[in-house]
């Protein structure tokens, strides 16, 4: 099995009030159709997200939709994602059957989950994120896990952040760069890196730093992270250099992935990668500088076993910066058949 994660922007829509779920309803349902879904799949995304739509308006006045492709082994599937800052609601309440979103004509939580191949809710006092991840028919490959929330500054259609993940059979290898600045030109020095990288995702981390430093001279330069995690030795490779930032995380502990400072495509000292043991089950979590660096997950409890795509959501939600691009990508390290 071979799956590639591509850079891509998330697109958001604001829900504020009921008339912006046709909206979103009919942009969803219309990214379903580009992604190949039939009639039928189409029309089970949109009913999902009318009611991920009025969710937020009931429990939280206002919130965002957030729509995503997702890679699958053969084709694409489709991520839709609502996050919103009100007071949260009993989860299991909102799941039970026969709970539906009171006053409107609303499904409720209980039959989204089922019509959905993913479903994964964290629900606080700081706000509600729920997944929702389509397959199309006949695409019976389980979930990865992987999750990742990507913006431009301003919604620039240039995002100086991008990231590549490649997962195969035996192992992960994650890219992530951030252009120095923002816009076009952070975009092309990203860009140059990304395809170098994905020449070769698996070759060594110091070599694929030389290939990508090579690619990007010329341009302006970024901070560059590259994690590469092998399941039979149960160890994860990191090399980093610059302001990207990186965790370890499992119930027990948390590890910081230590970059080196410089800018690849510009000066750094050549550097060596770290390896560290025993990471099956840990989430790898990478970050661009967009996002604040003094979160703890453990301020959030039970977030750490919920999906990757949950996870990222939260950490964007609460830490972005908003003066700057930002990317957060979360893998939980476990091959999808181990
Ligand atoms: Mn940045």
């Amino acid at each position: 099995m071979d799956v590639t994660f591509p850079s891509s922007i998330t697109q958001v829509l604001l829900i504020e009030d009921s008339s912006q779920i046709g909206h979103a309803r009919r942009t969803a349902q219309k990214l379903a159709e580009q992604l190949g879904f039939d009639e039928a799949d189409a029309g089970r995304v949109a009913l999902v997200v009318t009611e991920l739509c009025s969710n937020i308006l009931k429990h939280a006045s206002h919130g965002e939709l957030h729509l995503r492709p997702l890679p699958r082994p053969d084709g694409q599937g489709m991520e839709a994602i609502a996050v919103d800052r009100g007071q949260g609601f009993d989860v299991h309440a909102c799941l039970a059957d026969g709970y539906s979103t009171g006053g409107t004509q609303g499904i409720g939580l209980g039959a989204i989950s089922r019509m959905a191949e993913v479903f994964d809710v964290h629900a606080d006092s700081r706000g509600a994120v729920v997944l929702a991840r389509f397959f199309r028919r006949g695409d019976k490959a389980p979930d990865l896990a992987v999750g990742v929330t990507q913006h431009s500054l301003h919604n620039d259609p240039a995002c100086g952040d991008a990231f590549y993940v490649s997962i195969t059979d035996a192992g992960i290898s994650a890219l992530m760069i951030d252009g120095l600045g923002h816009g076009e030109h952070a975009e092309q020095a990203a860009r140059a890196g990304v395809q170098a990288f994905a020449l070769a995702p698996f070759a060594s981390p110091a070599l694929l730093l030389d290939d990508l430093h090579r690619a990007m001279i010329g341009s302006r330069g970024g901070a560059v992270a590259i994690a590469q995690f092998d399941a039979a030795a149960d160890c994860l490779q990191f090399i980093g250099i610059g302001n990207i930032g990186g965790s370890l995380l499992s119930p027990e502990r948390g590890r910081g992935l230590a970059s080196h400072p410089g800018i690849v495509g510009g000066q750094f000292r050549k550097a060596q990668s770290f390896d560290y043991a025993q990471v099956s089950g840990n989430c790898l979590i990478l970050y661009s500088d967009g996002l604040q660096s003094r979160w703890n997950l453990h301020d959030y409890p039970g977030l750490i076993f919920r999906h990757p795509a949950v996870i990222a959501s939260v950490l964007h939600r609460d830490f972005c910066r908003g003066r700057d691009d930002v990317t957060v990508l979360v893998i939980h390290l476990e091959l999808p058949h181990a």
